[in-house]
């Protein structure tokens, strides 16, 4: 039974960022209500109004992982690890966007998987095999008629965008090879609870997944987790390192029991610990809506760094819009020059000179606060000022 503990209200698409002739035309924008939810039984937990990967992931889709020096090196350092360690015949990215971290590998020895048609064109152009395509059932039995032994699964921030879960891990038992590994990694339900970030909450991630969580859906597939990471990457996220339960080989690493324990402790079971991470929500809101109030009292300008998915929620959520936050700066092409979905900022090219001339900046890539504070250092030494929620809403000191 899934047990609903939290409503961010009506969210528009996060990444369906509009251009002026949307604008102009008063496009009609979808809207959904962002709801919620624990799973009593097999204790997931995900939002209950989902929209169709289609919708979501279209060609035009903006995100490009290679915008963050952190994501890169991340990507790099894992790997370096995979090879050294599994020396992988073939191995297999689901979700591979821009091709930030299958770049790392031969391109005789990997696959990608992505569905949005201009994204994949990185990886194709570069000679990556690619399969522009939603992963599932259709797509590992096409895979496997030319390429049998896929020895390394991975997969960064897609499979919790992915509502059918049954289906991923049926397809990914199919694909992987009889010793072969599987290799996930999204944000960390208990980070999100632990820091408030609520905003790890929108169409596009469906769960916020815990080893709580995980361990018990993928059983059914003859899968069992034998390492975890624990990663400061997107604000808190944990590397799932999965094998066959048949395969004895590999024995069951400490860390597991670890974040089992943790997350124990922290109640991620119980129903109980939702409701009061309900309340803590409701107090962020409050909490930054009293800050942006006061600096517009003090006639100061706001503007944004990182016109991120998740600060489409906080914005939405707390009814931040355009007559707050001036414009938007970042580093994505297909975001600049377009508006924030649901609350019509204006999004604009990251320039240095841009951030020199205002004082409070309100932090939407908080997940990347060191990347951006060490570029910022002399915004800071002047004395501005970056503005979070997280962990929860203040005006960062320096
Ligand atoms: O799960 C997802 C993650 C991986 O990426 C997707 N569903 C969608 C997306 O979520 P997000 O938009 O919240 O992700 P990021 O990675 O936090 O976005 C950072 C944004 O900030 C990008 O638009 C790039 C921008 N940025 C910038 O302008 N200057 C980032 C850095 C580090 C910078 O210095
Ligand atoms: N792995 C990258 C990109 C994450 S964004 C990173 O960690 O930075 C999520 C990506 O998953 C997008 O590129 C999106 O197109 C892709 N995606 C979404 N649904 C998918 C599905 N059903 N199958 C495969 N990829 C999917």
């Amino acid at each position: 039974m899934i047990k609903k503990f939290l409503n961010l209200g009506k969210q528009p698409l996060a990444n369906n960022y509009l251009t002026k002739n949307d604008l102009k035309r008063k496009k009609k924008q979808i809207f959904y209500t962002l709801e919620v939810g624990f799973n009593t039984s097999n204790k997931l937990v995900s939002i209950t109004n989902t929209v169709s990967s289609k919708k979501m992931f279209a060609n035009d889709y903006p995100y490009r992982s290679s915008m963050s020096k952190t994501i890169i090196t991340s990507f790099k350092k894992l790997a370096k690890k995979i090879v050294n360690q599994y020396h992988p015949n073939l191995i297999l990215e689901i979700g591979s966007n821009d091709g930030s971290f299958i770049k790392n590998f031969n391109k005789k020895k990997s696959i990608c998987v992505e569905p949005c048609g201009d994204v994949a064109k990185t990886t194709k152009k570069l000679g990556y095999q690619t399969y522009s395509d939603f992963w599932n059932l259709k797509l590992a039995r096409k895979i496997k008629k030319k390429n049998k032994n896929v020895d390394i699964v991975y997969s960064a921030n897609t499979l919790s965008h992915i509502l059918d879960l049954k289906s991923v891990f049926k397809s990914i038992s199919y694909i992987l090879s009889k010793n072969g590994i599987l290799i996930i990694e999204d944000p960390s339900l208990l980070e999100c609870l632990k820091k408030t970030s609520y905003d790890q909450f929108y169409n596009e991630h469906i769960y916020v997944f815990s080893l709580c969580g995980i361990k018990n859906f993928i059983k059914k597939f003859g899968f069992e987790v034998f390492k975890i990471e624990t990663l400061n990457i997107h604000g808190g996220s944990l590397r799932f390192y999965i094998k066959r339960i048949k395969n004895k080989e590999i024995k069951i690493n400490n860390s597991v029991k670890i974040q089992l324990k943790k997350e124990l402790k922290f109640g991620l079971h119980k129903f109980s610990t939702y409701i009061k991470y309900k309340k803590k929500v409701e107090k962020s809101k409050k909490g930054l809506q009293r800050i942006f109030k006061m600096i517009k009292n003090q006639n100061n300008k706001i503007i944004g760094y990182g016109a991120t998915a998740k600060s489409v929620t906080v914005l939405n959520y707390c009814g931040i819009k355009n007559d707050t936050i001036d414009y938007f700066m970042d580093t994505t092409p297909g975001k600049i020059g377009k508006y924030m979905p649901g609350t019509y900022i204006y999004i604009k090219g990251y320039k240095k000179t841009l951030i020199k001339k205002n004082k409070y900046c309100y932090l939407g890539a908080w997940n990347f606060k060191n990347e951006i504070f060490k570029k910022e250092k002399n915004f800071i030494k002047n004395g501005g000022k970056f503005i979070t929620h997280v962990p929860f809403p203040r005006i960062i000191k320096n």
